[in-house]
């Protein structure tokens, strides 16, 4: 099973309500490694880059305003399968539709206000990587419980 790294994005309702703190402890507890963590406050021009597949949509003017408004908490996380276990966590986009134990559908009741941004993969996770890190702030580090977070056939 790969190790794969994804790219996360708290957004600026998660930063407004106080639940930053709630949901890396979440990614934190399912076993995954930070590999980068910062905060930043997105431009328009970002926002465009990164939503390149919604523009035209009629919320599109409405998500930039959104996620521009206030800052927003960018990580780097990896682990085995890292890309379908953190879409997995957050739920469907829709958060009234997210079932109860995923992120979104514990903390959210909007389709726009919906907590967090997961790659959705392997492929998109990369490219969202580079766009949000420079190399030197993402960390390879040996984490003393990675002897227990899975088998080592799982993290080949
Ligand atoms: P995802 O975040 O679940 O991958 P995408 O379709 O990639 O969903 O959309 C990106 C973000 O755009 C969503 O997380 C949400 O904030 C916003 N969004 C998507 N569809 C709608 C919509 O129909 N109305 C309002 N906002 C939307
Ligand atoms: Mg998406």
């Amino acid at each position: 099973m790969a190790v794969e790294q994804t790219l996360i994005l708290l957004k600026p309702d998660t930063l407004q309500r106080g639940l930053i703190g709630q949901v890396i402890g979440r990614l934190e507890a399912r076993g995954l490694q930070l590999n980068g963590c910062k905060m930043m406050h997105l431009d328009k021009s970002k926002c465009d880059e990164h939503y390149a597949h919604l523009i035209g949509k009629p919320f599109y003017p409405g998500l930039v305003s959104f996620m521009t408004s206030a800052p927003i908490v960018a990580l780097a996380v990896s682990g085995p399968e890292a890309v379908k276990v953190v879409r997995d966590m957050c739920g469907p986009t829709n958060a009234r539709n997210a079932m109860p134990g995923t992120i979104r559908g514990d903390f959210s009741l909007s389709t726009q206000y919906n907590v967090i941004h997961a790659s959705d993969s392997l492929e998109t996770a990369k490219k969202e990587v580079a766009r949000f890190f420079k190399k030197e702030e993402l960390f390879a580090w040996e984490r003393m419980m990675d002897k227990m977070t899975a088998s080592p056939d799982e993290k080949k």
